[in-house]
């Protein structure tokens, strides 16, 4: 156990997580005099190195900044306005800054985040308990739900809060704890996968760059002056075992076009992981007095970049109606949860999914094949070419 500990039994919310939507709910909470308890499953230096996500949304620093979470990303992020799409007709360049509600990046690893939140939490006072798996919950429809937990040492935890903030992510228990007839799960599998790299070199070019390929898609995106992530779309079922460095980097440089356009900064890959384009939203992601939030509401392929915004978005939304609703009995934003997130989020899927489309050509000469890689082409040309659709583009790339 960390920090100094609430007790159970006075504990208005318990939150089962601790990645950046539980670790903002909780400091909202503390900060406005909630008595939280963040229940982690992992120790603390496992999500502390866990390296995922690198692009904040303008609205994302806004609301870390609005509540004094934005000290470590404000002064080491880097601001990022523009990315690359590379074809075999050339490369275009999309200063994304500029266009649409003129809003940049702030490119600043996940871990970096999750690594300063948990700092904050504790310092403010926070009970913070790695290593301490949520293994039930339930009483969900009645005023005191109740939340099980196995502390380190083996023993069960009991806590019995006001209200349970399910941020435990995609393999949380929080999902689970809904009835099935409760919510309705729409889920699509966008049949892409992607191998995720991260590399222990600097950035290859200033933007990010997608690079749209007969062979399959490849991504470069900065995360800091000695760490790159790339990704390479590749067939499915394949594993991280059958890309060893030669054969990721000589495809990367392939893909990239890299006798056009400049070699790739090379270096050891630190991190491949198999990623398959899932995404899934549970509708309402409330039930009872459990609230879901972030990946555990509802999952969203990384292709542009919007998981861990959202979970930010709606760990605002929910600590602006659970604060009223505990202080004085107000539960008008609280019931509206639902309805204030899944439009945000749906509208974060559909851009997501459009990237996917993009980004990602079916393979082979068949007639179908054929024609849909000339749609993708097009769509292409038009957002080279059109003001108006590069002005959508940049709102929803860094919007949420
Ligand atoms: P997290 O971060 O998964 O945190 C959930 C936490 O819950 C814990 N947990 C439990 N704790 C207690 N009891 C249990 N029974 C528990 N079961 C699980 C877990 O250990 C964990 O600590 O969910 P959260 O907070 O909702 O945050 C979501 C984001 O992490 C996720 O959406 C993003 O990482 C997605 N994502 C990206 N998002 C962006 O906004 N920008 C990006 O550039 C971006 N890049 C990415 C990504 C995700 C990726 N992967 C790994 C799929 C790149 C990749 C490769």
């Amino acid at each position: 156990m960390s920090g100094t500990a609430v007790p159970a039994e006075s504990t208005e919310v318990v939150i089962a997580g601790a990645g950046p939507a539980g670790l903002v709910l909780g400091n909202l909470l503390l900060a406005a005099g909630v008595r939280c308890i963040i229940v982690e499953r992992q120790s603390r230096a496992h999500v502390e190195e866990r390296a995922r996500a690198g692009f904040l949304a303008a609205n994302t620093v806004r609301v870390l900044t609005e509540n004094g979470l934005a000290d470590g990303l404000l002064k080491d992020g880097q601001q990022h306005d523009t990315c690359a799409f590379r074809t075999d007709a050339g490369e275009f360049l999309l200063n994304y800054g500029s266009l649409g509600r003129g809003e940049a990046h702030t490119v600043y690893p996940q871990q970096h985040l999750v690594r300063d939140l948990v700092a904050e939490f504790l310092a403010r006072g926070g009970d913070l308990r790695f290593e301490t798996p949520v293994t039930g919950i339930t009483g969900l429809t009645t005023d005191r739900p109740e939340v099980t937990a196995q502390s380190p040492d083996g023993a069960a935890i009991r806590l019995r809060p006001r209200f349970v903030a399910g941020c435990d992510g995609r393999h949380g228990i929080a999902r689970t704890a809904v009835p099935a007839e409760a919510a309705r799960r729409y889920r699509r599998d966008h049949g892409v996968t992607w191998l995720a790299l991260l590399a222990a070199a600097p950035q290859s070019m200033a933007a990010v760059a997608y690079a749209v390929h007969e062979d399959g898609f490849a991504g470069h995106m900065a995360r800091t002056p000695d760490i790159t992530r790339y990704y390479l779309q590749v067939p499915r079922g394949e594993s991280p075992a059958d890309w060893p460095d030669t054969r990721v980097w000589a495809e990367l440089a392939h893909r990239m076009r890299a006798d056009r356009h400049g070699p790739l900064h090379e270096g050891p890959i630190l991190e491949r992981r198999i990623v398959d384009m899932n995404s899934d939203v549970l509708d309402p992601i409330q039930y009872g007095r459990l609230f879901l939030v972030g990946d555990a509401a509802g999952l969203i392929s990384p292709a542009a970049a919007k998981g861990a915004n959202l979970a930010v978005m709606a760990a605002e939304i929910l600590a602006e109606g659970l604060v009223p609703a505990l202080r004085s009995g107000d539960e008008q934003r609280l019931t509206r949860y639902s309805a204030d997130c899944l439009p945000r989020i749906w509208r974060a899927q559909e851009f997501s999914h459009w990237m996917i489309d993009l980004l990602h050509g079916p393979a082979g000469t068949g007639d179908d094949a054929v024609f849909l890689r000339a749609l993708q082409q097009a769509r292409l040309e038009s957002l080279r070419t059109s003001r108006r659709h590069q002005d959508h583009f940049a709102e929803n790339y860094v919007g949420i």
